[in-house]
């Protein structure tokens, strides 16, 4: 009996960044995160075991079959599942994602996500929301968050047990504007850019220590409701990263200039009274962290102010959902 099953994964953005790894091999990572996951991102993945094509896995994203890393990341995690079922069948694989490149959220956390519920429930297991977070974790650092919805802290742990994601309970109600000033394809890989800081950065070790720190205050600052104070934490520990990268030799640059319009635009809003603070992650384009209610109208005086610039906005989303199972 083959089972096919289908499940969907909204993406997140990171509000303090999961930048390094402690374990390759098992994606640990050097410090705790949080993120929010953004509704109407979802990623739908549909898996079934059923031999796949000319003996090999066969997958599909977004009508096209990808090559090199891209196929061999999801090999490797269908191996994974297969490891854990004691299967060797190959697999079929569609995955197709409700946002276009062009909205700078293409992400795989959501991609990892979905075929960490699917895979699973095709190969016949039962994984509650922990363990599906240490699976996705597997594929992709950040998808470990988003098999939650809202706020979610990734539990750096030290070892496959201890490193997943739980939600966090949140009465704040942000929203992120996403400004994209580029849907070009990034020049290197988080996982290549990642690890090039660790080793080569002398600021890397200052901004993982402060990362620490500043985790501990986004956490108060959400418990108070305290908004500006959040924001402010968020802001900071991605330019750390982003320092951090700039730092490594040689040196890592995802900025554009029109990076630094955008950020310099946020810093003349919050002068003028907005409650707006710019994280960004690995590549050129700002996501902006507001209140929900004044979300629109930040929207609006970012696409007057950036007019070369793609903006929309995303409210909070939920974890992942499993669509269908049939066998
Ligand atoms: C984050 N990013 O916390 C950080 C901030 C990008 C910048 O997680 O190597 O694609 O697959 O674990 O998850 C992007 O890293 O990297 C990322 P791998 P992943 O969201």
């Amino acid at each position: 009996m083959t089972i096919t099953a289908t499940a969907s994964a909204n993406t997140n953005i990171a509000l303090i960044k999961y930048w390094g790894k402690a374990d390759e091999s098992l994606a640990i990572p050097v410090t705790s995160s949080l993120s929010l996951t953004l509704g109407g991102t979802r990623t739908t993945t549909t898996v079934s075991f059923d031999g796949g094509a000319g003996g090999e896995d066969a997958v599909t994203i977004n009508g096209a079959t990808p090559g090199g890393t891209a196929r061999e990341r999801v090999v490797r995690f269908l191996d994974l599942v297969r490891s854990r079922a004691g299967m060797t069948i190959p697999a079929s694989v569609t995955s197709s994602s409700t946002v276009p490149l062009a909205a700078g959220l293409a992400s795989s956390a959501a991609g990892f996500a979905a075929l960490a519920a699917a895979a699973t429930r095709a190969a016949g297991m039962r994984l509650d929301e922990r363990a599906l977070s240490r699976l996705a974790r597997r594929g992709s650092g950040s998808a470990t968050r988003s098999i939650f919805g809202g706020l979610v802290l990734w539990n750096a742990g030290v070892d496959d047990e201890t490193s997943y994601a739980e939600p966090v309970d949140c009465d704040l109600t942000p929203a992120m504007v996403v400004v994209v000033v580029s849907a070009g394809r990034k020049t290197i890989s988080s996982t290549q850019a990642m690890r090039h800081t660790m080793n080569t950065s002398p600021l890397y070790p200052a901004w993982a220590e402060a990362s620490r720190e500043d985790l501990r205050v986004a956490l108060d600052a959400v418990r108070a409701r305290d908004l500006p104070r959040l924001g402010e934490v968020v802001e900071s520990n991605a330019l750390g990263m982003h320092a951090a990268m700039i730092a490594s030799r040689p040196s890592v640059v995802y900025w554009l200039p029109e990076t630094l319009d955008v950020l310099h635009t946020v810093r003349v809003m919050r002068d003028e009274g907005f409650p707006v603070w710019a994280t960004i992650d690995a590549g050129p384009n700002v996501k902006v962290l507001t209140t929900g209610e004044d979300a629109d109208q930040v929207a609006a005086v970012l696409r007057d102010r950036i007019p070369c610039a793609t903006t929309s906005v995303r409210y909070p989303g939920g974890g992942v959902r499993v669509e269908e199972v049939t066998a």
